[in-house]
């Protein structure tokens, strides 16, 4: 099976709370590689673009407040499947349930509830891809001609 490349994301509570050792311990005995790294802090808009599948949602509002509230930490994290494991790996997106049900979760060891959960994990390949060139291949169109510059997708 190929290698996969997924987006892992530290949000704001994550740093403040000094957890990133021990997730990257986990992303480490799990045998991800970290392919890149960078520490960022979000701005309203680019909050928004990031999460713009939930703009109409009730939480947005305080989701974007809390996503700007801080530095997050971004990773692209490769191995088989990697995608799918991450996703288990960080469990549900309501960390005071997945300290019930999945109490081994990075979520669960982490978060708080279902807006400070911690750590971020894409969803699909689509929103992988997506997610990857949102904070890591962010060519300027003058660099380009406007065309988005593919090199480090498989
Ligand atoms: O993919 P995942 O992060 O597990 O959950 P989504 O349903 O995509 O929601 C994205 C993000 O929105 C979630 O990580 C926290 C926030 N959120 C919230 O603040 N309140 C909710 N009821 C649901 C999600
Ligand atoms: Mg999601």
């Amino acid at each position: 099976k190929e290698k996969e490349k997924t987006l892992a994301m530290i949000k704001p509570d994550g740093l403040l709370g000094n957890y990133t050792e021990r997730i990257k311990l986990v992303i480490l005995e799990y045998e991800f590689s970290i392919l890149k790294e960078t520490t960022t802090q979000l701005d309203q808009d680019r909050a928004s673009s990031f999460y713009t599948e939930h703009s109409s949602k009730s939480f947005f509002p305080s989701l974007i407040k809390y996503m700007t509230s801080g530095p997050v930490l971004v990773m692209v994290l490769e191995k088989e499947n990697a995608i799918a494991d991450w996703r288990t790996l960080i469990g549900p997106t309501d960390s005071s349930r997945a300290k019930v049900t999945h109490p081994n979760s990075i979520r669960a060891m982490c978060g708080v509830d279902s807006e400070k959960n911690c750590v971020h994990g894409s969803d699909s390949l689509q929103s992988a891809q997506r997610e990857i060139s949102f904070f890591f291949e962010e060519i300027s169109s003058d660099s380009c001609n406007g065309k988005h510059f593919m090199a480090s997708k498989p």
